[in-house]
């Protein structure tokens, strides 16, 4: 692949933007070589658990803005409809948990596919920014879905009102990350998680999803409901087994992710 790096490593896959000169701004090759290494993660059974990060000092400064004023370039329709949406789409639809890996600038469409990841872990370096507004767009990328209920309606309005850009550290009082990173552990300590997840009850973590992405427009019994039926489907899972089994003789579980 071109801007991609793609790594498979006892269960965890690691989707690397690679465009570092340009702050892993996507361009369409970049947003098809991420949709092809999406479809590899949901096919292939050993992997278990997907990290999305960027190469170089950036997470991703969003959509490439010199391929916009190509004449050769994408639509605005293409854009949203072939390169960002499906990409976040099938990191919603993926039955194993992903964590992005915010190792620096989160910009425009590379905040909002960072924020639509299950686990959200950034360096303490880096930054988010709703660009938007400040080139005279809309937040895309699921960000209006996305980030009010991360952060609630007001603050979600005016940050992508202002465009401003905010600190790891607040990011993380506002809800919009879940753990912030001193830069000296980073790489260790999100190796550890990932290496975690892909070693947990890959099936119950894909039926949990599943419920969180239900919750955002299901109301209380039918997300009662919903639960009923989907924990019926992890009781019937080997992990489930496993899990009581080592319970109750006081062992670690060895989850297969089945
Ligand atoms: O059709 C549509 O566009 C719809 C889709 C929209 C989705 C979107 O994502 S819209 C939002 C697009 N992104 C932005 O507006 C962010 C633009 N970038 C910035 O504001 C700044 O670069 C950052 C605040 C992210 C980082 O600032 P800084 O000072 O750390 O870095 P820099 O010097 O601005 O950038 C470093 C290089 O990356 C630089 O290249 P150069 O001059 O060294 O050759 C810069 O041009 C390049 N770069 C950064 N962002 C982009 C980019 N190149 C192309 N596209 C970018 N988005």
């Amino acid at each position: 692949m071109e801007h991609i790096l793609f790594d498979v490593e006892e269960g965890v896959a690691t989707i690397t933007l690679n465009r570092p000169d340009k702050l892993n701004a996507f361009n369409r090759t970049m947003a098809m070589e991420a949709q092809q290494c999406l479809d590899r993660c949901a096919e292939d059974h050993t992997i278990r658990a997907v990290l999305i990060t960027g190469n170089g000092k950036g997470f991703s400064a969003g959509q490439d803005l010199a391929e916009i004023i190509d004449p050769n370039g994408p639509t605005m329709s293409q854009i949203l409809s072939e390169h960002y949406n499906p990409i976040i789409v099938k990191i919603r639809n993926l039955a194993k948990p992903v964590i992005a890996g915010v190792n620096g600038v989160a910009a425009g469409a590379g905040a909002n596919i960072a924020l639509c990841c299950d686990i959200v872990i950034a360096k303490q370096t880096a930054s988010f920014i709703q660009a938007f507004s400040k080139i005279g767009l809309i937040p895309d990328s699921g960000g209006t879905f996305f980030l009010p209920r991360l952060i609630g309606w007001q603050k979600a309005s005016a940050l992508m009102m202002t465009g401003e850009k905010i600190s790891a550290a607040d990011a993380e009082k506002l809800g919009m990350v879940y753990k912030v990173l001193p830069e000296e552990v980073y790489d260790a300590e999100l190796k550890k998680l990932s290496a975690t997840m892909a070693n947990m009850p890959t099936k119950a973590l894909a039926l949990t999803k599943h419920a969180l992405n239900y919750s955002l427009s299901n109301n209380m019994d039918t997300q009662l409901s919903l639960e009923d039926k989907l924990q019926q489907e992890a009781a019937l899972s080997y992990d489930y087994r496993e899990g009581i089994d080592a319970f109750i003789n006081k062992r670690n579980p060895e989850f297969k992710g089945e």
